[in-house]
């Protein structure tokens, strides 16, 4: 018989027998119901979802983002809620050997129970539940319930247990997006509820668990690489992987197996970060088979790269920086925070945008910041597929944790869950411990605020330590092959008031802002990597207007200040802006100025780190998005809309950039290059004033070469003496390869500027044009 046909009639033979591909089926999209425990009541609910979408989609309560409503909703954190569904079982789907319940994400303490029998206790938000419910389930209906209990008062409980009161009390015992308990951009709402997809998975003889993408080798003419399986089997025998045309037999063991496909490219093409080249992906599909039918397959999206962290003692102290495929790479980005206080409202479409307003701002790295979720897939995918590599935080931030068994356990299998998920994205560069744990323990002032005895501390300390030297290394150790196992404690390693967090690790600086310094401090306070800094602009009022009334379109009103999270934000804000800005008196006014603010700020920031490359080799601003409408440090606000401060960075960080900067008397003009290759051209300046006259000019022929910073021309204190500074302005053009590159410089600051009133009319012409 011919082959092709005698594995044809194999396959029929085994479909038969059941031996069929693994399959899963969405229950998210079941007709789920929810209520108040203690209620009768039972209304629709969306799942993915929380208690309170659900309940404003029911009418149950008003729009928690609008106005102060966020105040008269904390009743829902203190109750139990139960959510229901029921789905069909069909005599095929239990003849599966193997029937699956997968929960990929619970928020947070959850018991499950199916068909009235309990099957899981959940505890741990950012965890994926897996149970084996064949010998539960009925061909018919079933019944899934879940309970969640408060987590808040669970949080309440366990801190009840401590002798000591630990920082930010209930929440830190709660493994839940930390944000939830309110922050200095988000809002209080601690809410509850079936935030990712349930499944059932069907499988039989044998699945694919994951898969790890372990790097051997990598230069210009090849690329070697094992692609190691982890597959369990519910009988031994004969398999085979196939990749493309080509098999790879394998005699496997009944339960859990590791098996190794080596695989080699010749020629390989590298992928690259946003700036850097192309971010180039070789997609792998793997199939599981046995006697020619195919029983699992999966997909791997990979990037070929090497990337490194460097940290060198230097006569500055100590360097941190990233090589990407050997080369030194300015990091330029930003961090980001979930994208609404209500998770599941994010869909992939929002991190699509996300990236890519990240890699159209001339971004390379983006930080998930630990006090928010490891993000979805799609947002790795996307920072794969764009070049944006991610500095990933677990989940800790601001605050100290337990460190009993049971906590530690809980956060062992986080770790491995989430490792397990994001390991073979070549976006990750980083993975960091926590945010601010160790500069609030180091800085803060909380052994005084707490009133700590010496054991108390050395016992909080121990546990710090028990956490973050060695749980999660050591878990990263048996999750990570070698080169892929970079890894950071604590973001910063060192508080911004110490000298050497400007010598050495990285740093957030917030000596502008939290410690009120000038914005030009920038220029002197310069870290070697720096993680944070970042100064509020408000959103735009079409922003505030669509969650505030009218009458509270006023600084005074409880609506108003309820959209400012920080305590002084904005006096913050009226403070700097008198510096700088004549205070206009609308609140129209105030927020267009409030963004002219921020990004004069931050362009200062951006560019003093940018100019002191390679002595300083990163700057992420705080902060890229906002989880609600609201008064903050970001960029791009709640709806997308984006603030003044996007665009100033979309110029600060282009990877050839014309830096003007005031250095006592002097004008020093740069050029900083982040390209793979030199550019050379023509640097033309020109000095005028507000009528547009021509009052001096030079120019000079230069070379910026590539991974660097140099000052290319300085504008003596002689010729800046003969001109008003008030008066005039600076424009400076950097004319090579058919590409101009312009920065204009004022030597006075806005306020100051002795600027006529134009003449200007304005004819509207329909809704769009003017
Ligand atoms: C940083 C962050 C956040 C905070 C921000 C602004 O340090 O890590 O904790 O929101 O400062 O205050």
């Amino acid at each position: 018989m011919d082959k092709n046909w005698l594995s044809i009639l194999v396959f029929f033979f085994c479909s038969f027998l059941g031996f069929s591909q693994n399959s899963s089926r969405d229950l998210s999209s079941e007709n789920w119901t929810f209520k108040k425990v203690n209620d009768s009541n039972w209304f629709s609910a969306k799942v993915p979802g929380t208690i309170h979408t659900d309940l404003f989609q029911n009418n149950l309560i008003p729009d928690p983002f609008f106005g102060a409503n966020e105040k008269e909703l904390q009743w829902i954190e203190e109750e139990d809620w139960l959510y229901k569904t029921d789905f069909q079982i069909t005599k095929d789907e239990l003849e599966n050997n193997i029937i699956e319940l997968n929960f990929d994400g619970l928020d947070t303490y959850a018991t499950v129970f199916l068909n009235g029998k309990k099957v899981l206790l959940a505890d741990n938000m950012f965890r994926s539940w897996k149970i084996d419910v064949k010998n539960q389930l009925k061909i018919g209906k079933n019944t899934i319930e879940i309970h969640f209990e408060s987590a808040s008062k669970k949080g309440e409980e366990e801190s009840q247990k401590l002798s000591y009161t630990l920082p930010e009390k209930e929440r830190v015992f709660v493994r839940k997006a930390q944000y939830h308990f309110g922050w200095d951009w988000a809002p209080r709402f601690v809410t509850a509820g079936i935030w990712k997809k349930v499944h059932l998975k069907f499988w039989n003889k044998a699945k694919i668990e994951n898969i790890l993408y372990d790097q051997k080798l990598l230069n210009t003419e090849i690329a070697k690489m094992d692609f190691v399986f982890t597959v369990t089997t519910e009988k031994s025998g004969k398999y085979q992987i196939r990749l493309g045309e080509k098999p790879f037999p394998f005699q496997l063991k009944k339960g859990q197996n590791t098996v190794k496909i080596p695989i080699e490219i010749s020629n390989p093409i590298l992928w690259w970060c946003n700036g850097l080249g192309v971010s180039h992906l070789y997609i792998f599909r793997f199939s599981l088979e046995q006697n020619g039918a195919i029983i699992d397959e999966k997909e791997l999206k990979i990037g070929l790269r090497t990337i490194e962290l460097v940290q060198e003692n230097d006569e500055k102290g100590k360097s941190f920086y990233f090589k990407l495929n050997g080369k030194p790479v300015f990091i330029k980005g930003a961090n980001v925070i979930p994208s609404d206080s209500f998770l599941p409202r994010i869909t992939d479409s929002t991190y699509f945008s996300m990236v890519k307003e990240a890699k159209n701002a001339n971004m390379n790295m983006l930080r998930v910041w630990g006090g928010g979720v490891y993000a979805d897939d799609a947002f790795y995918d996307a920072c794969d597929s764009n070049g944006i590599l991610v500095w990933q935080d677990f989940m800790f931030a601001c605050a100290m944790y337990p460190g009993d068994n049971y906590f530690l356990e809980n956060v062992k299998q986080e770790v491995i869950d989430n490792v397990i998920r994001l390991r073979n994205h070549p976006s990750i560069a980083l993975w960091c411990g926590n945010n601010e744990n160790d500069e609030g323990w180091h800085n803060w002032g909380w052994q005084k605020q707490y009133n700590y005895s010496k054991s108390d501390s050395t016992k909080i300390w121990n546990d710090y330590q028990k956490l973050f030297h060695q749980l999660i290394p050591k878990t990263l150790d048996s999750l990570l092959p070698k080169n892929e196992n970079r890894y950071w404690p604590s973001s910063p390693s060192l508080g911004w008031g110490r000298k050497e967090s400007l010598t050495q690790g990285d740093v957030h600086y917030w000596g502008v802002w939290w410690g009120k310094e000038p914005f030009e401090i920038y220029n002197q306070k310069v870290g070697r990597f720096v993680s944070e800094y970042g100064f509020q602009g408000m959103p735009s009022v079409e922003t505030l207007q669509k969650v505030l009334s009218k009458e509270e379109m006023n600084f005074n009103s409880d609506a108003f200040k309820n959209h400012q999270k920080h305590p002084t934000g904005f006096e913050t804000i009226r403070e700097y802006m008198e510096r700088d800005f004549i205070i206009p008196e609308k609140l129209e006014d105030f927020a267009y100025v409030s963004q002219l603010l921020q990004a004069r700020g931050m362009k200062i920031a951006i560019e003093a780190h940018r100019r002191a490359m390679p002595n300083c080799m990163g700057t992420l601003f705080w902060q890229l998005n906002d989880c609600w409408p609201v008064t903050s440090w970001s960029a791009i606000d709640y709806y997308g809309d984006k603030k003044a401060f996007y665009y100033q960075t979309q110029r600060s960080f282009d990877p050839l950039l014309v830096h003007v900067y005031q250095n006592n008397s002097e004008i020093e003009i740069y050029t900083i290059n982040d390209n793979q290759s030199d550019f050379s051209g023509k640097l033309k300046l020109k000095i005028i004033d507000f009528q547009g006259n021509k009052l001096w000019n030079d120019s000079v022929l230069v070379k910026s070469k590539s991974n660097f910073s140099e000052i290319q021309f300085k504008i003596t204190e002689t010729i800046l003496n003969q001109f008003d500074k008030k008066e005039i302005v600076l424009q400076a053009e950097f004319i090579s390869e058919n590409q101009i590159k312009e920065a204009i410089h004022f030597f006075a600051k806005p306020k100051e500027l002795a600027l006529k009133k134009p003449t200007i009319q304005v004819n509207h012409i329909d809704k769009n044009t003017i």
